[in-house]
């Protein structure tokens, strides 16, 4: 599986916690790589602090790109917030529709306003802008104010009715996202949370929390920073939202229990060994690195290995094979050899795994794919299958190949549907008098 790189285009508050400075350590949380776009550098945010310094820099916003571009360097994803000009919201665009084609998801928070007010710094023409950015957006993540300025109805404070939400929610499919979440959003005194919905299949959902009295700086970023964090870690849009209300509340919680001045942001750091927790159980891809990851391999081949070859093989082969092979000791020795191990996870548990290497520059050679009877039909094999192949390509592989039993007509079967061809047979020695009677699959990247 290969890591995620992600684009976060705010401005730097060198002082009072929002926008890059929350975005960075969250996203790197989530295991993902953040790279960053800085639109504005600000001594302090604007909301609360005075006479803060502002240094635009719009300007540098092209020959940036351009120099990535020249690199080729690419991106996962883009997360954009807080645009220090009008003009940005036309760069980034630019910025967007030059990464076309590359399979680039886009995260716009339309920062611009909260309760009921736009940020002074913003003019009157922003949500109009902003709005046209939010039409390039795989998933938008307003509040109730912006999306008031955005779509041109008069603000009300909380609570709402679930009328009123869904209401609001119908009219924000206008703006083209196919995917929402609205921040913010309070049914009754007391409790606060977000709620989504997704255009194209209907999923729709709420994750509701106690309300902590009192306005905290920067919980816009610290939720947008872990929604992002955990939708590019592979968690469901309903994971991911609880996650991001989580993280937000808990922060919410230390800051108001330790009574620091609230202008300087909430304590969302003691909150990421948590918020890295809960992504590793509901990512379902992780890389193998830990002694513990090893040891669940290990685990997992004693009892899969049996299950898919005592039916097609001699006895005893099978145990030999993971005797010699996915033993916790043989992963290891093949990991510092360069092979990758992919885990893959379903409800909190560990259900298969992939085990993959490159052989010479441009072949893959995926050795290893199994999957648990508790995780077969959830697609876990294709995912897995797929990472590797993700992972491949991004190293320069233009092929991949692996060996398959001849009577395993269950994995045959899906490697075609997977698009790989038998390419030949291979009939060679195990050990111990056993021997492999393997097609040899294999297709281009
Ligand atoms: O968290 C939103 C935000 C980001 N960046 C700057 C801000 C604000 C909110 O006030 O002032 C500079």
């Amino acid at each position: 599986m290969r890591q995620k790189r992600i684009l976060a285009v705010h401005d730097i508050s060198c002082v009072g916690k929002c926008s890059l400075t929350v975005a960075l350590p969250i996203i790197s949380a989530a295991g993902v790589e953040c790279a960053v776009l800085p639109t504005a550098v600000l001594s302090t945010h604007t909301g609360g602090f005075t006479g803060f310094t502002f240094r635009d820099l719009t300007g540098d916003i092209k020959p940036i790109g351009a120099h990535w571009s020249s690199l080729g360097i690419r991106f996962d994803a883009i997360y954009t917030g807080f645009l220090g000009s009008f003009e940005q919201i036309e760069l980034v665009k630019e910025l967007i529709d030059g990464m076309s084609g590359q399979d680039v998801k886009v995260y716009v928070d339309p920062v611009m306003a909260d309760k009921g007010k736009m940020y002074s710094v913003f003019g009157p023409d922003f949500p109009a802008g902003m709005r046209s950015l939010c039409e390039k957006a795989d998933l938008i993540m307003p509040n109730m104010t912006e999306l008031a300025f955005m779509l041109g109805f008069e603000y009300k404070d909380v609570p709402y009715t679930r009328e009123y939400v869904d209401d609001i929610l119908d009219k924000a499919k206008a703006i083209g996202a196919p995917r929402i979440v609205i921040t913010g959003i309070s049914y009754e005194p007391g409790k606060i949370g977000a709620i989504y919905r997704d255009y194209s299949t209907g999923d729709q959902g709420e994750v509701m929390a106690d309300e902590v009295p009192g306005y905290y700086h920067g919980t816009g970023d610290v939720f947008g920073s872990a929604l992002v964090g955990a939708l590019e870690s592979g968690a469901a849009l309903k994971d991911a939202v609880s996650m991001a209300v989580e993280l937000t509340v808990s922060s919410i919680v230390r800051t108001h229990s330790a009574c620091t001045d609230v202008r300087f942001g909430v304590n969302f750091e003691c909150g990421l060994t948590q918020y890295a927790r809960s992504i590793r159980d509901k990512a379902p891809l992780r890389i193998a690195s830990t002694d513990d990851d090893i040891m669940s391999i290990d685990a997992m081949a004693k009892v899969v290995w049996p299950e898919t070859y005592d039916p097609i093989i001699p006895e005893g082969q099978a145990e030999y094979m993971v005797k010699r092979f996915q033993t916790a000791e043989a992963i290891r020795k093949q990991i510092s050899e360069g092979f990758v191990y992919e885990i893959a996870r379903l409800d909190g548990e560990d259900v298969g795994y992939c085990g993959y290497k490159m052989e010479g520059e441009d072949v893959l050679y995926v050795s290893k794919l199994y999957v648990l009877a508790e995780g077969r039909k959830s697609g876990i094999g294709k995912l897995m299958l797929e990472a590797a192949m993700d992972a491949g390509r991004a190293v320069g592989a233009k092929r991949m190949h692996l060996s398959v039993n001849k009577s395993n007509v269950r994995a045959i079967e899906f490697y075609e549907h997977m698009g790989l061809v038998k390419e030949s047979s291979y009939y060679g020695e195990v050990g111990d008098g056993f021997y492999y009677d393997d097609y040899r699959m294999g297709c281009d990247l």
